[in-house]
């Protein structure tokens, strides 16, 4: 290399959902990640994590040679999103997380804005053309669950015709185990959801969200980031907002974390550095109209987490998980924007291969949907080449 400058990678990691997770931490060691990231997920959701429950996971971590990078995520409680309730008390336990995690050690925190469900598929099982399984979401299948099963009322003015007839058309094929497992799909959590919901339960939540538009859960985030960034700053901790998954309203609810220009109220409101973005390319890749290099170099400096996928989209909004070097992300060009951003604030950022194929061996196991191993050691393996080339050659150069 010409110049004297060493390449400052990306540190690997991989998401790990406690000792319950098939996945174990010794799995992961084997990948190569040296991170870990998790979450307390036996802490009911508005509920303070003590130092010892924090002290003890890490502990768990440690000892099998890994390190706590990064926590995904601790959730904001409904009557946050809201301002309803016990709003101000799960406020006050959530900053009381924040100082407990930063006096164990833990300094990044994700966290998502998404009312009611965290993210969102359709069909947990869709067969790629090898043999391997992905993770989809089919808008005549939102579609049919949203009208025919959980007969929201004012549903059917949010889809076109040609949509509703399409919906119909799908339900009427559907078995009462299809119609079953699509209910379970959408509304039963997927992995690191915090909440789960019957088909009842589900619509008193939504009502819950009556007269929240987008304009009023931007500021309900606003004014939770007023009360939370201080308690970062002061404890140095990075608090990163994951996007919405998908980035567009579904179900009536409102989304604040889908653009750029969502990207500038939240910063506008608190420009701290400690403020910050967990970017995840598979959930922003998903608009056409989100430029995933440019949001790497503009947002930057407060990009405190990365996460890594591609998804393929069409025009009628539905999407699979690509491979993590197709799709439509542009994958190659992100990971250029990350190499000469962490050369430029000397800095290496946290990342994880988000999501995976099931695919091998897992395609015979019981997995959490996106979250088996060999997928992810697929995806990371690609990645970190990529990001080796990428760096070296930029060097070479400079
Ligand atoms: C998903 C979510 O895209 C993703 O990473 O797997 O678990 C997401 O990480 C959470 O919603 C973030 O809070
Ligand atoms: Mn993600």
């Amino acid at each position: 290399m010409s110049s004297n400058k060493q390449p400052i990678y990306m540190e690997q990691t991989m998401r790990w959902y406690g000792p319950n997770d098939p996945v174990q931490l010794s799995d992961i060691l084997q990948s190569g990640a040296t991170g870990i990231v998790t979450a307390l997920h036996q802490i009911p959701n508005g509920q303070v994590w003590t130092r010892e429950a924090i002290k003890e996971r890490k502990a768990i971590i440690e000892e099998a040679g890994l390190t706590w990078s990064v926590v995904e995520s601790v959730p904001v409680h409904e009557n946050i999103k809201t301002r309803s309730g016990n709003f101000e008390e799960c406020i006050k336990n959530y900053q009381e997380s924040i100082r407990n995690l930063a006096a164990e050690g833990v300094f990044t925190v994700c966290y998502n804005f998404m009312p009611i469900l965290d993210w969102t598929r359709t069909n947990l099982a869709y067969p790629m053309a090898n043999g391997a399984k992905a993770l989809r979401f089919e808008m005549k299948a939102i579609a049919a669950f949203d009208l025919f099963i959980l007969k929201r009322p004012s549903a059917a003015a949010d889809y076109s015709e040609s949509m509703k007839q399409k919906a119909k058309a799908h339900f009427d094929t559907l078995s009462e185990e299809e119609k079953n497992q699509l209910v379970n799909n959408i509304i039963a959590g997927l992995p690191g959801a915090e909440e789960g919901y019957s088909v009842e339960d589900f619509q008193k939540a939504l009502d819950t969200f009556k007269g929240i538009d987008a304009k009023k859960l931007g500021e309900n985030l606003n004014l939770f980031l007023d009360a939370i960034v201080p308690v970062a700053e002061e404890n140095k901790v990075s608090v990163c907002i994951h996007p919405d998954d998908p980035p567009f309203p579904i179900f009536g609810l409102p989304r604040v974390v889908s653009t750029a220009k969502d990207y500038d109220r939240i910063l506008e409101n608190n420009n701290s550095p400690y403020n910050g973005f967990t970017f995840c390319t598979g959930s922003l890749g998903i608009r056409a109209d989100n430029d995933l290099p440019a949001m790497v170099e503009k947002y930057g400096e407060h990009i405190h987490f990365i996460h890594l996928r591609s998804t393929q989209r069409d025009e009628e909004g539905n999407f699979y998980e690509a491979n993590h070097m197709e799709g439509d992300v542009p994958m190659a060009d992100v990971v250029e924007e990350i190499v000469k951003l962490q050369q430029k604030i000397g800095k290496s950022l946290p990342m994880r291969p988000d999501h995976g194929h099931q695919m091998l061996d897992d395609l015979g196991k019981v997995t959490n949907p996106g979250y088996s191993a060999i997928g992810r050691l697929k995806g990371l393996a690609e990645l970190r080449g990529l990001e080796i080339g990428i760096a070296r050659s930029i060097l070479k150069t400079e």
